[in-house]
């Protein structure tokens, strides 16, 4: 680098490009307007391959690649829409909140990675030669300088947001030249400190659109509903005249006209949309009308006039190859899951997405808060001191910002609430924000959460409150100024879906159910942000030698990167379901053991949680499973209740006696038509309710021990003399089975590093639980029995857990009665309490009698319902992306793995997986689990729970495991039928 002098002036750096650094929003572009996809007017799509190249500064190449006649010799190629470090040039940074850059703003490094673009191209010859043509921009990161045919139109900041340049004076037929030159960081990279991978590019699509004389310009759709008259009130405000047409109401109006006439209203439940068109003189634009009031009435966000529950998540852009440059493909599979698992709310954190979601979320009803590009976390380090939110110099950023949001989406029903951004501090910049929305749109309300004296939002809006802090809100006593005292309250953010979990979603519900002022969630985050990796399966931060980074806190969805379900969304889908099944109990444990109250009639309650609809659209059936088999089902007639009204419905008499075996009624409510997001029979809720639990497996204690040289052998048990160490069952070979405690900690168990909680991961570390020591103290071998006496406990600390292995046989099944009694000063919970037994790698199928078909943890497992269930090892593992704790199955009576049968008195917890727990604990990817030549099984009596302390609350006090003498009994025998 050269340093610029002049005579007389000590030498200074040069200057980049004074755009990038600038803190106004650029120049050259039109002022922003609705957005809308298609009208009868002609454009091109301009996405596709473009000649590429890469600078390591802004300022490497001069800009002489923008001038006519210019030839990319070579060049690259990228896909635009694409991000250049998805597709090999440079990589991707990810940070959650610490700005990669030293924080100087609005200066960034000289070390700014550029990608100048050129896209050649020519107009379709039907091209109309009146009127104008505008270039759009839906979405580059972070900064764009542009030029069409050598003429410089000029530069923008705001990524996730578009801009829009008036060309048409410049087009030819033929040989047009689109240059794009795009830095990494900007002023703008300030503004947009998101907690996701930095990925810069021309991400979303580029366009060219006809605009022909007396065209549309901005038009606002102004579309209420008036629920006591049943009417709905339409005016479409628009710069330029014209009519509105809606064929399906006869309307045929003025702009600027109101009308009103009785509709159906839109909801996220009835999402009914009325097609109409703005018609000017020049273009026809299709208009999808939505009837909805949103207010804040009675201290709560009403929809309609009635109060809603949001059961929303957070949804960042993501594919696991292309970024944030998402295909209609991907936009609408994110909808399909979120509708197929009841969650009817979506906060576009943190940024606008693509402008199709929305329109998707129009088609298929979800409640959107649409959140502003905007975040400023990086400050939060040095106590907000210089945040752009609470800076003059950079309010018209942020207020363009805003514009470009509510200008390019007011028109999408589905919006409901303006969100200004995300953890950006406080200051006058977020208040002229939301002055301006509340000018702009009186029809929508106002969110962020960083203001918690709510001075400029219309919710009181928080992020990981716990539980019993919710419950004081809900109770109206978290104190407070008066005018947060009279708002609403959601949680924008909770139930951090890191790794295994999130725990404790149930008790949330419960509290939202209960508490009028409580409105919902949205629970962090959607989708792991996991870039996929030869290396790795799925890369995280600190994959791609970012030199700082925040690891897998990327990855805390409730899809895996490749959109599998996690047991996370299946745990909310249970959670969150509309309809509610009760026999007279009131809480439901993991494992599916939801009991009937004792004498219970055979009557259950059925309620609607709907906020809008009843429940014609449902069918309801009964099953009976006697041990998990299905003893008989049928159609259950509920009526078609209305929102909130609940009914008693008697369910027949039970098909069969059970006779000492467990039986359970199931109660499922499923479409009964298709719908455009589910087939008929798609199940939108359960209930499984136990009548009789099996009887627990009786084992006469028969059969002496015969000691021999180096075995002893008792009924079909072969042991270690001198350990007294179980060695087989029959033919089957064991290793073990001897007490475990360990397991290897979820990212929950974890915890993040700010937090002020116990993080009991690194305090079960650091007790050394992942590194017990067993001493065998005696092998008693008695008249019908045989004992084993052992401590178990970690070096360096006087702690530990006097264990007893008790054995008993009657001659063809083996019992095992486990008593633990801690000694010393515990002050950890337990991470488990059970015991590890090795078996041969050929184990590979598996069945049990429990809790399944997924996972479920103490405070995970709303949605393992009890059955007869059957998979495979491989098929039993939750393929986190970080690989940790996963895969227990709740619940289980009896399971079927390796020739041998395992029966529980009481039921337990049962994992198998190829590798060892400190594999598991070892492994940083999913590439680094490889099979041995064990299959290791998990037999816990206790689990502690998951929590959400990756980013939330630990673990409730009831779901943690502390030490306590505990006695639990598996009997086994090997299989020979
Ligand atoms: C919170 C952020 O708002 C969100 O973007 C994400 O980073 C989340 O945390 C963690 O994954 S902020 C946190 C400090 C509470």
């Amino acid at each position: 680098m050269s340093f610029r002098t002049s005579p007389g002036t000590p030498a200074s750096p040069p200057s980049p490009a004074d755009y990038v650094e600038d803190v106004s929003p650029g120049g050259g572009v039109l002022p922003p307007r609705a957005w809308y996809a298609a009208s009868d007017a002609r454009s091109l799509s301009l996405n596709g391959r473009w000649d590429f190249r890469l600078s390591p500064a802004a300022d490497t190449e001069d800009d002489s690649f923008a001038a006519e006649g210019y030839e990319p010799g070579g060049w690259a190629e990228v896909q635009v829409p694409g991000h250049w470090v998805m597709q090999g040039h440079g990589s991707p940074i990810y940070t959650n909140h610490l700005y990669p850059f030293p924080v100087d703003p609005p200066r960034v490094p000289a070390e700014n990675p550029t990608g100048d673009h050129l896209r050649r191209f020519d107009l379709p010859p039907d091209w109309p030669a009146d009127g104008g043509t505008v270039l759009r921009f839906d979405g580059v990161e972070s900064c764009a300088r542009v030029w069409l045919n050598g003429t410089d139109l000029g530069t923008f900041q705001g990524s996730r947001l578009p801009h829009e340049f008036a060309v048409g004076h410049l087009l030819r037929p033929d040989g047009n030249v689109l240059a794009v030159r795009v830095h990494q960081w900007s002023a703008g990279s300030y503004l947009e400190d998101q907690d996701q991978w930095w990925l810069p590019g021309i991400f979303r699509d580029v366009t060219l659109l006809h605009r022909p004389p007396g065209s549309a310009l901005d038009f606002f759709v102004h579309a209420s509903y008036d629920h006591r008259e049943g009417l709905g009130t339409l005016r479409v405000d628009s710069d330029v005249d014209g009519r509105v047409l809606v064929p399906g109401l006869d309307i045929d109006v003025a702009t600027g006209t109101p009308v009103t006439l009785p509709v159906l209203p839109w909801t996220a439940e009835t999402p009914r949309l009325y097609d109409g068109e703005l018609v000017t003189e020049g273009e026809r634009v299709p208009l999808r009308i939505g009837f909805r009031t949103v207010e804040l009435h009675d201290g709560l966000i009403k929809v309609n006039g009635t109060a809603v529950l949001f059961k929303g998540v957070n949804r960042h852009e993501w594919h696991p190859e292309k970024g944030r440059a998402l295909d209609p493909e991907t936009m609408l599979a994110d909808v399909l899951l979120m509708k197929r698992h009841n969650i009817n709310a979506v906060r576009t954190s943190h940024y606008p997405p693509h402008p199709a979601f929305l329109d998707l979320c129009d088609t298929y009803g979800l409640w959107v808060v649409d959140e502003c590009d905007l975040e400023t976390h990086g400050f939060t380090e040095q106590a907000w001191r210089d945040n752009p939110a609470d800076d003059p110099r950079w309010t018209p950023a942020l207020l363009d910002r805003a514009a470009r949001t509510v200008e390019r989406d007011k028109n999408h029903p589905s919006v409901v609430l303006w969100s200004l951004g995300n953890e950006a501090g406080t200051g006058r910049g977020l208040t002229a924000m939301a002055e301006w929305i509340r000018a702009r749109d009186t029809s929508r309300l106002v969110h962020y959460e960083g203001d918690h004296d709510c001075r400029d939002t219309d919710v009181y809006s928080r992020m990981y409150t716990d539980h019993a802090e919710v419950e004081r809100i809900g109770r109206h006593q978290d104190g407070g100024g008066l005018k947060r005292r009279r708002l609403p309250f959601i949680l924008c953010e909770y139930g951090h879906a890191m790794g295994n979990g999130p725990g404790g979603l149930a008790d949330y519900q419960r509290l939202f159910t209960s508490y009028d002022r409580l409105q919902g969630g949205f629970v962090w985050e959607w989708i792991d942000h996991g870039i996929a990796d030869e290396r790795h399966g799925f890369a995280y931060g600190g994959d791609f030698g970012e030199e700082l980074h925040d690891g897998n806190f990327v990855c805390d969805g409730l899809l895996f990167p490749d959109r599998t379900p996690s047991p996370g969304l299946v745990e909310y889908k249970k959670v969150i379901e509309p309809v509610r099944v009760d026999g007279g109990d009131s809480f439901s444990p993991p494992g599916g053991r939801r009991e009937a109250a004792a004498g219970w009639d055979g009557t259950v309650r059925v309620t609607n949680g709907y906020d809008f609809t009843d429940l014609s659209h449902l069918a309801f059936e009964w099953s009976y499973q006697v041990d998990g088999r299905s003893a008989g089902s049928g159609p259950l007639v509920v009526p078609a209740l209305a929102p909130g009204e609940t009914a008693d419905v008697k369910l027949p008499a039970p098909p069969v006696d059970p006779r000492g075996a467990g039986a359970r009624w199931t109660v499922r409510a499923v479409l009964a038509d298709d719908t455009v997001w589910a087939p008929r029979g798609h199940v939108v809720a359960w209930t499984q309710l136990s009548v009789a639990e099996p009887a627990p497996p009786s084992v006469t204690a028969s059969a002496p021990p015969v000691p021999g040289e180096r075995v002893i052998t008792l009924g079909p048990g072969t042991f270690d003399a001198r350990t007294g160490a179980l060695l087989a069952v029959g033919g089957v070979e064991v290793t073990g089975p001897r007490l475990d405690v360990w397991r290897a900690p979820t990212d929950n168990d974890n915890g993040a590093h700010w937090q002020s909680d116990a993080r009991h991961g690194p305090l079960w570390r650091a007790l050394g639980l992942h590194r017990m020591r067993h001493r065998p103290d005696a092998v008693e071998a008695g008249d019908d029995s045989l004992t084993v006496r052992t401590r178990v406990a970690p070096a360096a600390r006087d702690v530990g857990l006097r264990t007893v292995y008790r054995w008993t046989s009657d001659g063809t099944r083996l019992r095992l009665t486990v008593s633990v009694t801690p000694e010393g000063r515990w002050t950890l919970p337990l991470p488990r309490l059970g015991v590890r037994l090795g078996l041969a790698a050929s184990a590979d199928r598996v069945t049990w009698l429990g809790g399944g078909p997924g996972e479920g943890y103490p405070d995970t497992g709303s949605a393992c319902a009890y059955g007869l269930w059957e998979s495979t090892v491989d098929a039993l593992q939750t393929p986190y992306v970080r690989p940790q704790e996963n895969g227990a199955r709740p619940g289980v009576h009896r399971a079927e793995i390796g020739g041998l049968r395992i029966e529980g008195d009481p039921a337990f917890w049962f994992t198998a997986r190829r590798w060892t727990t400190e594999q598991l604990d070892a492994a940083e990817h999913r590439a680094d689990l490889l099979p041995g030549d064990t299959v290791w099984v998990n037999l816990d009596h206790g689990q502690q729970g998951i929590g959400s302390q990756s980013c939330g609350p630990g673990a409730l006090p009831r779901y943690r495991l502390w030490p306590a003498p505990a006695e639990f009994s598996f009997v086994f025998s090997e299989i020979t039928d």
